[in-house]
């Protein structure tokens, strides 16, 4: 084995052209005459060619870079048989367009690296919170990037979270050694990295610690940028739990990697146009032009950029304010991603909903029968501790309610854990506390919680993980009225129940009408999960156990 550099070939005089594509990641194998990179002079843009077959171990330029005749190129390890049958001469850049003055082949040093500059440190992976062969699932630098400190390195994903790793330090990527697809362990080194002044000269540029089981308690240096609960991704398929899984399979330099994400573009969506079957710059121009095109032409924004065309008709453009005054106000963050749930929810489930009257007229006597004990304790009980109590035991009994399918849905995902989330109401938007562990609280302790968590909601003082990990959802809009409604399911969970009112109905118990206070309800359900039968027998449980509140309060 042999590391062989490619230097930039004469380029016909001109000084400081612009690489405008990366052909090659590290990593990668290539053989004599595969495009490396692509440059661009004024008068034409050439592909320089691999002058010895091998694996690419470092690129020393970086797309938007200007470079010239006789700089590195990459480095490539080559057997030395493949070295041998390089005949330097013999292989010229492949020009792309017209009358490129560049005729000379490009020659091949044997030289070391010219990575002498300035101070040069390793970028060494921190502590992977215990985890070995951790998912690289994006690369977010190339060789010759500038980063600052702070800006993400790469992404990893282990089976309990993702994180980004951060640079430490600002400066120069001189040399990167991972790619999409690998596994890396901790204090495993990553890169180079060229730093100004020399200043951090003595400590390598280990990324600072990752904690990647405990996104909360996450270091402020590791972004979490998600975080699979660890009893769920323990059981999910390597396939389930890999986030951009298929944009990893598209063959794209990081540059066109970093525009994609950027603008939201599935690469698998792209035909590529590129040597090797590669998506070029160009070709996700291309798809985003299209794609605008085809919304001013009533296809739908979200489906053409994001997630495929699925011929949804776009909300109309209106100019209201030809019928009067107007007022424009952006949607809050809150409401948003509300709006970007709620839609890709209903896009996605095939819901149903089913309806039932609970009689709480025992409940409610009961409820007010603790008034005092309440107010010495300082909890108020309202019905909404009742309904959660309630639904804890259904969600209990009936397993398939607290479940999620993976995103193939290929696999059911049965939480050992109840957690029911409580939306609730705010000046902000609506938000979704969770009350964890459910099942195992007394009635009081979930009264505290109700009020706890509904004042920190409305106060804005929410913390994240106070609002993960729920498995299913109790909308009340008990106190404002409505005889009904037909709540959306918060997915990944695959249900959730809407309560309206109660109200004092004439219920027939077999001889006669007798007056019971009746609470609606409505059970919205994932049919994909879910099947009729299921939602029965668990809307009956939730009925039976808010109708006979000593059974309720003995769980
Ligand atoms: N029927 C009749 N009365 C009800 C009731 C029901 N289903 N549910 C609550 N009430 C009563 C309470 O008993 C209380 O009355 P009293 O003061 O006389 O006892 C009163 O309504 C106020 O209740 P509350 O709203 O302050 O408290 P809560 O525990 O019932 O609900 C919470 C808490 C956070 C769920 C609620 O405040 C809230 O925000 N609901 C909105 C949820 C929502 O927006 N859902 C829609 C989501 S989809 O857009």
């Amino acid at each position: 084995m042999a590391i062989e550099q490619v230097l930039i070939p004469d380029l016909g005089g001109a000084d400081g052209v612009d690489v405008i594509e990366l052909c090659v990641a590290v990593g990668d194998t290539v053989e004599i005459e595969d495009s490396l990179i692509v440059v661009e002079t004024d008068k034409a843009s050439l592909d320089v060619p691999s002058t010895v077959a091998g694996v690419i171990k470092a690129i020393h330029v970086a797309e938007g870079a200007k470079v010239n005749e006789g700089d590195i190129c990459v480095d490539i390890e080559t057997s030395a048989a493949a070295a041998e049958s390089a005949p330097e001469a013999e292989v010229a850049p492949t020009v792309e367009a017209a009358p490129a003055e560049v005729a000379a082949a490009p020659a091949v040093a044997a030289a070391p690296a010219n990575t002498s500059a300035s101070t040069t440190l390793d970028i060494i992976l921190p502590d992977l919170g215990g985890a070995d062969g951790v998912d690289v699932i994006e690369v977010c630098v190339a060789v010759g990037d500038e980063v600052s400190e702070g800006d993400s390195l790469i992404v990893l994903e282990t089976d309990k979270a993702s994180m980004e790793i951060p640079a430490e330090h600002s400066g120069k990527i001189i040399a990167f050694s991972v790619n999409e697809g690998d596994k890396v362990n901790e204090g495993q080194v990553i890169g180079s990295l060229q730093v100004a002044g020399g200043s951090a000269a003595e400590a390598p540029v280990a990324a600072p610690e990752a904690t990647p089981a405990a996104p909360v308690a996450a270091s402020s240096a590791t972004k979490e940028v998600r975080n699979v609960p660890a009893p769920v991704a323990a059981k999910l398929p390597p396939a389930a739990t890999g986030a951009g899984k298929s944009n990893r399979d598209s063959h794209a330099g990081p540059a066109v990697r970093k525009l994609a994400r950027e603008l939201g573009v599935d690469l698998t969506l792209i035909s590529p146009t590129g040597p090797r079957g590669r998506i070029l710059k160009d070709d996700l121009h291309d798809f985003v032009k299209n794609a605008m095109k085809q919304i001013s032409q009533g296809g739908s924004a979200g489906a053409s950029l994001a997630e495929g065309a699925t011929g949804i008709p776009p909300r109309p453009t209106v100019d209201f304010a030809k019928f009067g005054d107007v007022s424009v106000e952006p949607l809050s963050k809150i409401d948003r991603l509300t709006a970007l749930n709620m839609q890709r929810s209903w896009l996605n489930v095939p819901h149903v909903t089913q309806f039932d009257d609970a009689d709480i007229t025992d409940l409610e006597e009961f409820r007010k029968s603790l008034k005092a004990e309440g107010e010495k304790r300082g909890v108020k009980v309202t019905p909404v501790a009742f309904l959660i109590k309630a639904v804890a035991s259904a969600l209990a009994q009936n397993p398939k309610f607290n479940s999620s399918l993976d995103a193939a849905m290929e696999n059911r995902i049965t939480k050992s854990y109840v957690n029911v989330g409580m939306a609730v109401d705010t000046p902000r938007g609506l938000v979704v506390p969770v009350i964890k562990d459910a099942d195992k609280k007394g009635l009081w302790e979930i009264a505290a919680d109700v009020i706890e968590l509904s004042i920190k909601a409305r106060d804005g003082k929410l913390k994240p993980n106070e609002m993960q990990g729920g498995c299913f959802t109790v909308s009340s809009l008990g106190a404002m009225g409505g005889t009904g409604f037909t709540p959306i399911v918060n997915t990944p969970e695959v249900g959730i129940l809407g309560v309206s009112k109660a109200q004092i109905k004439p219920v027939w118990n077999g001889s006669e009408f007798i007056p019971r206070q009746m609470l609606p309800l409505a059970l919205s359900y994932d049919h994909c999960a879910i099947n009729g039968g299921d939602a029965g027998r668990f809307m009956t449980t939730i009925v039976a156990e808010l109708s006979d509140v000593r059974r309720l309060i003995l769980n």
